[in-house]
């Protein structure tokens, strides 16, 4: 595993515990963790229990005893890494968004192309495609029990940033992380929608808001009244996107509109990524605030007994559940993590192509990259490439 911030431990937790309630058909060990401090490595490797700490990441993908790399780093090395690794035949998990551009989601998704020649996979970690309940939505809409797709509601709101104080991270610059709430929960917003719908965006029309533009530098301490101020610097992401989607059925037939939000500065809200899809025959709701339940409406009921009913998504028969606990204990944010090891180690094993694929990570690239170009074009519609 290459990073080891806060998706270093989620992932950490998913490789640990995986392999430990679910009967993979192949083992996953924990062999190596990467990072440029020596320390930091060293530390997390303990913490987190992988057998060795490196600092050099090129020296550990050429070797002969690492099959697969897990890629959890900022956006700006995703593509160079999983390039390399690929090129020397180790399967990749990568985080989300796949780059901090089109350009670099190509260069991954045609490396990712040479390498499923030779059976060596590539996935692209949108996690929440694994929460059970997720999963439940995407298999009623399949099912039709929602009937046609009239309207697709997304938004993904948290609040870590309305304190204008909070520090220039990473997360804050173009040249780190490609952009701000549009790539880092946009697209989740984006991924999730086309997964549970089945539909794919066509065109999209958007805006996007930076509300603070500077912000203090990591390190610098923060500028407290009476001691010198801090070091400040340029915020150059957004802070809010909010955007249409028009997408298109697979064989033409209808081409519903989709809303998205994404925002850091939701006051009050914590990790409310909502996908709420409305139908001829009926609709479903996700809150990942309340990610163990599926909200389901059935309008083929008598009117007197409609209404939306609250699905506890823990039976044995729910995606995932089986392996975990009886009904009602429910599952945490965690889970999902596990639940991609289950799925990217077993289409290794299996040699099949794990979804989202690095395909899918450049379709959502494209998307992210309209919006910006939308936004800069006066909401202009922008359509999306195949
Ligand atoms: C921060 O917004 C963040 O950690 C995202 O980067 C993750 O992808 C999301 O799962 C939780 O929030």
């Amino acid at each position: 595993m290459i990073g080891y911030g806060f998706m270093g431990a989620a992932h950490s937790q998913g490789w640990r515990v995986a392999p430990r309630f679910f009967d993979l058909p192949a083992q996953p060990s924990m062999s190596v963790i990467v990072g440029r401090d020596p320390d930091g490595v060293t530390a997390a490797a303990q913490k987190w229990g992988w057998e060795e700490a490196a600092t050099d990441w090129r020296e550990v993908i050429a070797r002969d005893d690492i099959d697969i790399v897990d890629i959890v780093t900022p956006g700006d090395t995703h593509a160079e890494i999983a390039i390399a690794a690929l090129d020397a035949g180790k399967h990749v998990m990568c985080e989300k968004p796949l780059a901090n551009s089109v350009a670099e989601a190509q260069a991954m998704t045609d490396a990712a192309d040479r390498a499923a020649a030779r059976g060596v996979r590539a996935m692209v970690g949108f996690t929440y495609r694994r929460v059970p309940a997720a999963t439940l939505a995407r298999d009623l809409v399949a099912a039709g029990r929602i009937g046609q797709i009239r309207q697709v509601r997304a938004s993904y709101r948290q609040d870590w940033l309305s304190d204008a104080e909070a520090p220039l991270t990473w997360r804050l610059q173009k040249d780190r992380a490609g952009s701000g709430a549009l790539g880092d929960i946009g697209a989740h917003a984006v991924d999730l929608s086309e997964f549970i719908t089945g539909l794919r965006l066509q065109s999209v029309s958007g805006i996007l808001d930076t509300i603070v533009a500077e912000r203090p530098l990591l390190g610098e301490g923060i500028g407290l009244s009476g001691t010198a101020a801090a070091e400040r610097g340029e915020v150059t992401v957004d802070d809010v996107a909010v955007f249409s989607g028009r997408y298109g059925s697979a064989d033409g037939s209808y081409a519903p509109l989709g809303t998205f939000e994404a925002s850091r500065f939701a006051t009050g809200r914590k990790n409310a990524l909502s996908i709420e899809v409305s139908g001829s025959l009926g609709a479903v709701a996700f809150d990942l605030e309340r990610m163990n339940e599926l909200e389901f409406f059935d309008a083929t009921l008598p009117a007197t007994e409609q209404g939306f009913r609250t699905i506890i998504v823990t039976e044995p028969d729910h995606p995932y559940i089986r392996a975990w606990w009886p009904a009602g204990h429910t599952l945490g944010y965690e889970h999902g993590f596990s639940h991609q090891v289950v799925d990217f180690v077993s289409a290794i094993a299996e040699g099949t192509q794990p979804r989202p694929s690095f395909a899918d990570g450049l379709h959502v690239q494209r998307v992210l990259d309209a919006v910006e170009r939308s936004s800069a074009a006066g909401s202009s519609w922008i359509p999306i490439p195949n």
